[in-house]
């Protein structure tokens, strides 16, 4: 266990770059592929964020668990190449890092700048401590409005995703992406999963809740200036069709996800700049 916070830029998986961050309380890994934290763990407890095994580490691919950052589209528009942008298998730069005063490191990444995105800035803070937060930061150098859609993809660990449930949804509505996108309203006081869920909360700013009865764990997910909460678990089928991703894997893993996805999309107006934020911590569960 380190007294003081420090990070390392080092090589992981692959072969590829990665900053390897140690703090009193925890110890984080961000790999420079899409600036993906690919690990975020509080001194003595389970992983809090899922990474899968079969992962690729491979460039230009995305890398399969952690905190996918997913821009400047989310799923499959028709006119696009991919699926959820492509910042995700771009390499970032590292801005810098810092340690800050309460002892937390903060790890500062820059997009380098891409012909999609001509004088559009994409910085990417990740701070490491007793919590973890991540903001991705979007600035319109351009003399246009620029529309697009974000997304942190966070893949969280949990014991048994039987045992598994998220609260914080309560009366919200949401599309059902494995019933054609049907409109919905969440009934119950937590989701619970009984095989593929995919879903996209709409219009709701609130904090979320994993509870890991399993695990005997809280995973508490704030969000600043996001108003869709994406909540997937791939279940059995899907899980064997993804050649990146354990077939048993679903079951230690929920994703909830946090941006503006749809027609929730972000509009920025020419110099304007937007910041998504997510906050991650976790608390025994009584
Ligand atoms: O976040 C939910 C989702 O859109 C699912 O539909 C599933 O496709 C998941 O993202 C993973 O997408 P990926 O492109 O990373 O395989």
């Amino acid at each position: 266990m380190t007294k003081y916070s420090q990070a390392e830029q080092t090589t992981g998986q692959g072969g590829l770059q990665l900053l390897r961050i140690q703090t009193p309380w925890s110890v984080a890994e961000i790999y420079l592929q899409g600036a993906t934290v690919t690990h975020f763990q509080k001194n003595g407890e389970v992983p809090l964020l899922f990474l899968s095994a079969m992962s690729r580490f491979e460039k230009d691919a995305p890398i399969r668990g952690g905190i996918p950052v997913i821009f400047p589209w989310f799923g499959k528009p028709e006119d696009k190449p991919n699926q959820h942008g492509f910042v995700r298998a771009r390499v970032w730069e590292v801005a810098g890092t810092k340690t800050n005063a309460d002892g937390s490191l903060e790890a500062r990444f820059k997009l380098p700048s891409c012909v999609e995105l001509p004088s559009i800035g994409v910085d990417y803070v990740v701070t490491v401590g007793v919590t973890l937060t991540a903001e991705l930061i979007v600035t319109n150098g351009s003399a246009s409005e620029f529309v697009y859609e974000n997304c942190l993809h966070t893949y969280f660990t949990i014991g048994d995703i039987n045992q598994t449930s998220v609260a914080g949804l309560q009366g919200v509505e949401y599309l059902d992406a494995v019933d054609k996108f049907a409109r919905k309203m969440e009934q119950g006081d937590a989701i619970r999963f009984k095989g593929e869920t995919d879903r996209v909360y709409l219009n709701t700013p609130h904090t979320t809740e994993i509870r890991d009865a399993s695990l005997r764990r809280v995973i508490r997910v704030e969000k600043d200036n996001s108003v869709s909460t994406v909540v997937w678990n791939p279940w059995s089928e899907k899980a064997k069709r993804m050649l990146d991703y354990g077939d048993q894997e679903y079951l230690r893993m929920v994703c909830v996800e946090s941006g503006n996805v749809r027609a929730e999309a972000i509009k920025l107006l020419p110099g304007g700049v937007a910041t998504l934020k997510v906050k991650l911590s976790s608390l025994a569960l009584l």
